[in-house]
């Protein structure tokens, strides 16, 4: 299905009113302000293909109805986020989950609903049937090189897809590692990876980028083979220009100041970017800014002024996306949730009085730098974010349209109450 954009506008006329006086209210004291929302109309998350589905634990998955069965509804779902947002133009997918057998006709869809593809993912952390060799042991660390072959050759493929669909960057997360002390040679395994990443980065296009996404346990819970941001950083540096380093948030141990790495990876340009998600415990790809939003307004500070620094543009230097995964949200209301939240610290952010913040650090002045940075904070953006949407040509309050509009229960009478969809 496909929202009308007058259903949108007749929303939205009902709404003005009401929008226009907090609006004032924030504006008024808003320096910069038209830059400040042609920042934000420029700024767009990506959506993971697999977050269209409810997601599952290890005890069970309870499906929600109506989701998408195959990747032209998974792209129509992204259709339906963006329409309503307007920061949502583009889609990641995961290879063998999403099968793009007919680019053309995908990409054509894609268009028509504004869309285009980011990052490609590849898999080889679950076996496919028809696949050779297993990855019980690992992928491109494998000791055995015929299952290192079988698994370049993989991301190969995933590039060659990502070619025809017009992506840029091969994402790669490996959960590549070992259970138990003494399973494994961790030298052995890290060199390993390298020499098969080599193999990948080399058949890359020029134009392209491979992420090297880190992650410190699960599912091997003694080492993980790519495990944290120095050891992504090694390989992205050994690797060249083409690798980077992608910062999934739920990928820390619990305390990690996130921040920091972010800024590191910034100032020696090897950040590729994100995955989006919130967490209490370790993984829990729970909705973004639902735990810690003063987290995530603290790393896009680090963002916006290290990237002002060095001269990047915020909306495409770097990769935007969302990682999260629910087993009781509607998928979409959630993926609507996270992009505001994403949405809200990027305004926030933008607020900082910067050269007032640089003052204080260079008087040590840390009361009055504590104050500007909650001084931003504390400042209630979701108005500015509103009206962007507006001149945008999406909804003042998208989650209220999608459930005014009963968007769900259309999916539901279209694809069934048992649809489910391929992913995790
Ligand atoms: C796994 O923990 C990672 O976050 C990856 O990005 C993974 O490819 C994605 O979450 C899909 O499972
Ligand atoms: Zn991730
Ligand atoms: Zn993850
Ligand atoms: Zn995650």
């Amino acid at each position: 299905m496909q929202l009308e954009k007058y259903k949108i506008d007749e929303a939205n006329h009902q709404q003005l009113k009401d929008h226009q006086r907090k609006f004032d209210f924030v504006a008024g004291d808003v320096k910069n302000l038209d830059t400040i929302l042609q920042k934000l109309i420029d700024f767009n998350i990506a959506i993971p293909s697999w977050a269209l589905g409810t997601g599952g634990t290890r005890f069970g998955r309870f499906s929600g109805g109506g989701e998408p069965r195959s990747l032209e509804e998974k792209i129509e779902d992204v259709g339906l986020i963006h329409a309503l947002n307007r920061s949502s133009n583009s889609i990641s997918l995961h290879i063998p989950w999403d099968i793009p057998s007919n680019a053309s006709a995908i990409k054509a869809h894609a268009a028509q609903l504004g869309l285009h593809f980011d990052a490609v993912n590849s898999n080889t952390f679950q076996d496919q049937p028809d696949q050779e060799f297993s990855y019980k042991f690992g992928s491109l660390h494998h000791v055995d090189k015929a299952v290192r072959k079988q698994a370049v050759a993989h991301n190969i493929e995933v590039i060659k897809y990502g070619v025809e669909l017009d992506s840029k960057a091969l994402s790669v997360w490996l959960s590549d590692g070992s259970n138990f002390p003494g399973q494994l040679n961790m030298r052995g395994a890290f060199e390993r990876t390298l020499e098969s990443l080599q193999e990948i980065y080399d058949a890359l296009p020029d134009d392209w980028k491979v992420w090297v996404e880190y992650k410190p346990y699960e599912p091997n819970f003694y080492s993980t083979t790519i495990g944290d941001w120095g050891q992504s950083y090694l390989l992205s540096s050994k690797l060249g220009q083409k690798a980077q380093t992608l910062v999934d948030l739920g990928h820390h141990l619990q305390g990690a100041n996130i921040e920091q790495i972010v800024s590191l990876l910034l100032m020696e340009g090897k950040l590729a970017g994100f995955h989006f998600n919130d967490s209490k415990y370790g993984d829990d790809d729970l909705t973004v800014g639902s735990i810690n939003p003063y987290q995530l307004f603290l790393i896009f500070n680090e963002l916006v002024e290290g990237m002002d620094a060095r001269g990047m543009t915020h909306a495409t230097s770097i990769g935007w996306m969302i990682d999260a995964s629910h087993n009781i949200k509607d998928p979409i209301e959630d993926l609507l949730q996270s992009v505001e939240a994403i949405k809200i610290a990027y305004a926030q952010a933008l607020l900082v009085d910067t050269p007032a913040l640089v003052q204080a650090q260079q008087d040590n002045d840390v009361v009055l730098a504590q104050e500007i940075l909650q001084q931003a904070y504390r400042t209630d953006v979701r108005s500015l974010l509103a009206e962007a949407r507006l001149r945008a040509g999406g909804a003042l309050n998208p989650l209220a349209v999608y459930r005014q509009q009963t968007i769900r229960q259309q999916l539901i009478n279209e694809r069934g109450a048992k649809a489910v969809s391929t992913g995790l």
